[in-house]
């Protein structure tokens, strides 16, 4: 009996993969077809990277593959076109094609798409497929074996994004660098920085170097603040686009415009209520306790602002000086944006007449158009007339989002109660606000963006995007409290179709995640929904 024993057990240890099956990894967001083989592959210090197709673009690639599993494995394993055991197979199709294949088996990892995208998601599927630890930014002692198996794979949405507002609190080069390298990890690729708003202007505009000067020098609750200089900007931007992460740049307006009238007092044109009084008007639902009127002289700079009430400022949509502004920022911005979409903000102008409110958009929008970008606005940019391919993007109010479908625009999908990250988890979250809703992990993931809103149809829709407002968010742990894991089923939502989601699915497959955050020191929010 026991010689069976030692038989059966020699034959599973020999012959069985070790560890899960490719189909059991914590693959997110989840490929459209695993299939899983009875074996694995071992990632030695001996192996190579051999690269089929263009090598000027592939290069990078392995690299990148290389610098990620450096400080864990040890590893720094020779790239050519001699055989080797991980393979990437560039095709050279179309560039907008984001699909791949990755095939695993005993004897090596073969990666092909038709585009550099494609490929970068190949690695990062691959990446998933190794043990957690493969994240670690020191070395493991670990045999580095991946399930074998076969996966094809493209998304769902071509915009997958996340938004950082970088003005309520001032987020560092770093800690941006940080969020882009996470983003890469759930395949997002688009990066919209909030750059502007009432309490800070943080990125440097040569023709009016007030914007910084003075609108960047503080923010929620008093601190420092601070600003991009252009030369920080370009380097995100490389930084984004190594990772396949395209930089959406926001100036918010004519509303949430207090640090440039505090720049610029010739622009102020202080309060300017069409009707009503500013004690209603806060975010959907809440009321504002503050008197805002008494701070607002016309022509006058505006007092810098530390607190967190919105909706008390806007531009001037009368004077051309507002404009020539515009036109100066949206220019030099847009000269140092290679991506397409230039966003102008547009929300809770609450004190912007509406008529007012719709010529300064449709005129933003033939600024942007002149500039050779594509507008994106927060929804109410759709009581406008939208130029034809400009996006408005849903937060709030579904009859906006109709508005946009009904003129033929695309609706970028960030509803508010499901994927706003600054949302508290529930009433004990040390962080976060909670006008929209508090949602929890399941809740973020359980819901679709193509039936989230009967205004809003599949075909109607670009994207989704995942906003971390930060009024409340001061530092790297907070980013990574409300972030992660909401970030990973929101890239889920937006990566993967939604006849294939599964909730107890996704709880198994981002409790293996947090192993790899674990590793890497990411301080995420331990939801009680899942067994970490
Ligand atoms: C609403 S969402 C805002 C932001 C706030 C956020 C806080 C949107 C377009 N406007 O100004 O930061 O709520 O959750």
């Amino acid at each position: 009996k026991s010689i069976i024993v030692l038989f059966l057990s020699a034959l599973v240890f020999s012959c069985g993969p070790k560890g899960p099956s490719l189909d059991e990894r914590g693959l997110i967001p989840l490929p459209k077809s695993v299939s899983s083989s009875n074996s694995s592959f071992e990632l030695t210090s001996a192996a190579s990277i051999q690269l089929i197709g263009d090598q000027a673009s592939l290069e990078p690639l392995a690299q990148y593959f290389n610098q990620t599993i450096k400080r864990a494995t040890g590893f720094e394993l020779k790239v050519g076109e001699g055989e080797g055991q991980i393979i990437l197979e560039l095709y050279g199709g179309a560039l907008d094609d984001e699909s791949y294949e990755l095939e695993i088996t005993s004897s090596q990892a073969k990666i092909s798409a038709d585009s550099p995208a494609g490929i970068f998601y190949g690695i990062q599927t691959l990446l998933q497929a190794f043990p957690s630890q493969i994240f670690a930014p020191m070395a493991q002692n670990v045999n580095w074996i991946a399930p074998a198996g076969k996966i094809q794979d493209d998304p769902e949405y071509p915009y997958r994004g996340s938004m950082l507002d970088v003005a309520r609190h001032f987020i560092g080069m770093e800690d941006v660098k940080h969020y882009i390298d996470q983003m890469a990890r759930l395949k997002l690729n688009y990066l919209h920085l909030h750059l502007t708003d009432d309490q800070g202007w943080r990125i440097e505009i040569k023709s009016w170097p007030k914007l910084t000067e003075i609108g960047g020098k503080t923010q929620v609750g008093g601190g420092e603040g601070g600003f991009f200089t252009q030369e920080d900007y370009k380097e995100l931007v490389r930084y984004a686009q190594e990772r396949f992460i395209t930089i959406v740049p926001e100036i918010d307006m004519p509303g949430h415009t207090n640090a440039a009238l505090a720049a610029y007092g010739e622009l102020n044109p202080g309060i300017n209520l069409p009707d009503g009084d500013l004690s209603t008007v806060n975010h959907p639902g809440e009321e504002s306790e503050i008197d805002f009127t008494s701070k607002m002289i016309t022509r006058e700079p505006a007092e810098l602002y530390t607190g967190i009430e919105v909706g008390f400022s806007t531009f001037d949509t009368d004077l051309e000086l507002t404009y020539q502004l515009v036109d100066d920022v949206v220019r030099e911005l847009s000269e140092i944006t290679p991506g397409p979409y230039f966003h102008i903000g547009g929300d809770e102008s609450h004190v912007t007449a509406k008529d007012d409110y719709i010529k300064f958009v449709e005129r933003v929008q033939d600024i942007v158009q002149k500039h050779g970008k594509i507008s994106v606005g927060w929804d109410e940019v759709a009581t406008a007339n939208l130029l034809p391919g400009n996006i408005a993007q849903f937060w709030a109010m579904e009859d906006n989002a109709a508005l946009a479908v009904g003129q033929g625009n695309q609706i970028l999908m960030s509803p508010a109660k499901k994927s706003y990250l600054d949302m508290q988890y529930d009433s004990t979250s040390r962080i976060g606000l909670h006008w929209a809703a508090y949602i929890e992990l399941d809740s973020a993931y359980l819901w679709d963006p193509a039936t989230y809103s009967s205004n809003i149809k599949k075909s109607d829709i670009l994207g989704v995007e995942a906003p971390l407002w930060t009024e409340t968010v001061e530092n790297r742990a907070d980013i990574e409290y409300l972030t992660f894991p909401r970030l990973a089923a929101l890239a889920e939502v937006a990566w993967s179709p939604g006849s294939s989601r599964d909730w107890e699915s996704f709880k198994g497959r981002v409790a293996q995640l947090g192993e790899s955050w674990e590793v890497q020191g990411i301080q995420f929010y331990k939801s009680p929904k899942v067994a970490w």
